[in-house]
């Protein structure tokens, strides 16, 4: 029935979007993803990569952006699933780690095209699967809900500056 999730999807949305600016479901939304625990922001980007992979080509990430990345995705792909784990755990948590400084020094386009191929390569087997059954939490939920009722636009904004605020900038004193 759709009018159980639509029903669903409103109340969440009217409970996320605080006013009427076109800006504000982005600041809200961002607010409580910052919120969330750091498994559920990771689990929270995995589940909105798979439902955008879609609208997402991989020619519009840039290859070149890759390119810049790829010494950094490499290093990850050579670790073992627990080390992979807590690289993409240590990055949400912002812990100082030369990982997380690397990351740092990336253009904010460049660390959501990151986020993008290491979804590619956990889809491929080369990253650490998401556990079967896990279990958001309920805010974990409502993020999710809210970034499903943004336009294109607006997921790609959420989604930068939350990408864009993990990690370690190495030249913030
Ligand atoms: O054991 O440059 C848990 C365009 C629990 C074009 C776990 C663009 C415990 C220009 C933590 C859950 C605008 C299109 C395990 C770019 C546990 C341009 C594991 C946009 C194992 C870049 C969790 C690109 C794990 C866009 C492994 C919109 C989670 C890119 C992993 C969007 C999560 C990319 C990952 C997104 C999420 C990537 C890797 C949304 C990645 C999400």
């Amino acid at each position: 029935m759709t009018f159980t999730s639509d029903f669903a999807s409103t109340r969440l949305s009217n409970a996320l979007n605080y006013g009427n600016q076109p800006g504000d479901a982005v600041i809200s939304t961002k607010a409580v993803f910052q919120s969330l625990s750091v498994d559920d922001q990771l689990a929270v980007l995995w589940y909105a990569y798979t439902e955008m992979g879609r609208s997402i080509t991989p020619a519009a990430t840039g290859a070149a952006r890759l390119q810049i990345a790829a010494g950094l995705l490499n290093q990850i792909k050579q670790m073992s699933h627990a080390e992979q784990l807590n690289v993409m755990r240590d990055l949400a948590a912002k812990r100082n780690t030369q990982i997380s400084r690397s990351y740092g020094i990336l253009s904010n386009n460049t660390k959501l095209a990151f986020w993008y191929e290491l979804s590619e390569l956990m889809v491929k087997g080369f990253i650490v699967p998401m556990p079967a059954g896990y279990q958001l939490s309920r805010d974990g939920i409502q993020v999710l809900e809210a970034i499903k009722q943004l336009d294109f636009g607006q997921q790609i904004t959420v989604l930068r500056q939350v990408v864009a605020e993990m990690g370690i900038d190495p030249f913030d004193d």
